[in-house]
């Protein structure tokens, strides 16, 4: 199917594809305008937005509480770098300790770079704590792991389009299997392993979830080996999956939890890195840190964030519209589609057709229809609304992904 551009959002494309690297494949949507569940073009065209941002508006577009604390705190102070002490880093890192119950955070800005430095503080306990000699230590990961694009994050990856050509990679990590405990255990005997970082649920990979009792076994077979268990929930986190982390629906706790994304609800780059004083207080003044990181600005918003998704039940919400969501794809009953999985509302279908781009041709419908969602892998396509999605709302976009697939 092609859509009809129209002349204001092809000049749009036009500059873009001019002036700008070429480094992603866009649906040939401009927006301009969001708030709550919904998105709006150039020309006024109203959509709902199921991509969230990859998740990192989970709390909807524009949230009233998020822009009163960027638009209050931008009008006082937004940057004093780490080299002085600004009035409400302290209170925030109070804040968030509190909400997640671990000891210490660590702030950062993307969430690459709180992978980043999980690392490194797992490497650095591997050496004073564990007792793993100088730059032996190893991290492991799991097949199908995505945490971003930098140049340790694409050294654990498993995905050509992500490493190919961009080599020599970062020494001292291993893979496992996802989803398999076995192989896990293995890789875990190795006395120089200092951690294992993982996503509860695979976002980019396709919304992968894993067995039941996956996540309780990596937390006791960490343990018994004494490797850390490092939570990639930048993606699963705030809300997304139901719980406000998606290692609650297994009641584990990860020895290092990293957050991004929903963090600062769509506004700012704002990360974190949790844990406890034996893994935190191995770092010394100097040894870690960013310009931005734990900006009062990123304060002021990632506090509004963390607040709203509480006082608006987003966790309860995404659980309980998730059901609805996915019993209303299942009713469709459409030839097209081979699966449909998901937890809360961080869910996939996985799309059958004999021509191979079915999955951009349905996303083209969709966003005919009024609906944006964006495929991944090919044949996946992520359905992940904002959280404050009501019933209605749901079983309308039921009915716009119906439409769209008889399309195909
Ligand atoms: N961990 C997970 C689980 C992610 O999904 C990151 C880390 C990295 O976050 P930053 O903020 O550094 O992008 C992600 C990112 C994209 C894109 O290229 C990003 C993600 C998923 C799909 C596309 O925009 N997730």
């Amino acid at each position: 199917m092609s859509l009809t551009l129209s002349e204001k959002s092809a000049a749009y494309l036009q500059l873009e594809e001019k002036f700008g690297a070429h480094n992603y494949h866009p649906l040939p949507v401009v927006l301009e305008k969001g708030e709550g569940v919904f998105l709006w073009d150039v020309d006024g065209k109203r959509y709902y937005d199921f991509l969230s941002g990859y998740s990192a508006v989970n709390q909807g577009h524009c949230h009233p509480k998020i822009i009163a604390a960027l638009v209050e705190q931008s009008k006082k102070l937004t940057l004093t770098s780490r080299a002085f002490h600004n009035n409400l880093l302290g209170g925030y890192e109070k804040f968030i300790t509190d909400y997640f119950g671990y000891d210490k955070v660590l702030p950062m800005n993307t969430g690459v770079e709180g992978g980043e430095t999980a690392i490194k503080l797992a490497r650095r306990w591997a050496y004073t704590k564990k007792g793993v000699a100088e730059n032996q230590a190893k991290i492991i990961f799991a097949d199908g792991n995505f945490w971003g694009r930098t140049l340790a994050a694409i050294s654990s990856s498993t995905d050509p389009s992500s490493y190919q050509g961009f080599g020599p990679f970062m020494p001292g990590f291993g893979l496992v299997p996802y989803n398999d405990l076995i192989a896990l255990e293995k890789a875990l005997q190795d006395k120089n392993v200092a951690a294992f970082m993982v996503e509860p649920i695979q976002g980019e990979a396709g919304v992968v979830i894993p067995d039941e009792g996956y996540l309780k076994g990596v937390r006791e077979l960490c343990t018994t080996y004494n490797v850390l268990f490092i939570a990639d929930e930048i993606q699963t986190g705030l809300a997304r999956t139901g719980k406000m982390l998606a290692c609650d629906h297994e009641n584990v706790r990860p020895d290092i939890l990293i957050l991004g994304k929903a963090l600062s609800g769509g506004v700012l780059p704002v990360s974190a890195v949790l844990a406890d004083d034996y893994i935190m207080m191995n770092i010394k003044p100097g040894e870690h840190g960013s310009t931005y990181g734990g900006n009062p600005l990123a304060c002021a918003v990632a506090v509004a964030a963390l607040t709203v998704l509480k006082e608006e039940k987003m966790a309860e919400n995404a659980e309980a519209m998730g059901q609805l969501l996915r019993s209303a794809l299942a009713k469709l009953q459409s030839p097209f589609i081979a699966s449909i999985r998901g937890k809360g509302l961080l869910n996939a279908i996985v799309i059958t057709h004999p021509n191979p781009d079915a999955a951009w041709e349905l996303c083209l419908a969709l966003q005919e229809n009024g609906l944006l969602a964006k495929p991944t892998h090919g044949d996946k396509i992520r359905f992940a609304p904002p959280l404050l999605i009501t019933q209605k709302q749901v079983l309308e976009c039921a009915g716009i992904i119906d439409r769209s697939l008889r399309s195909l």
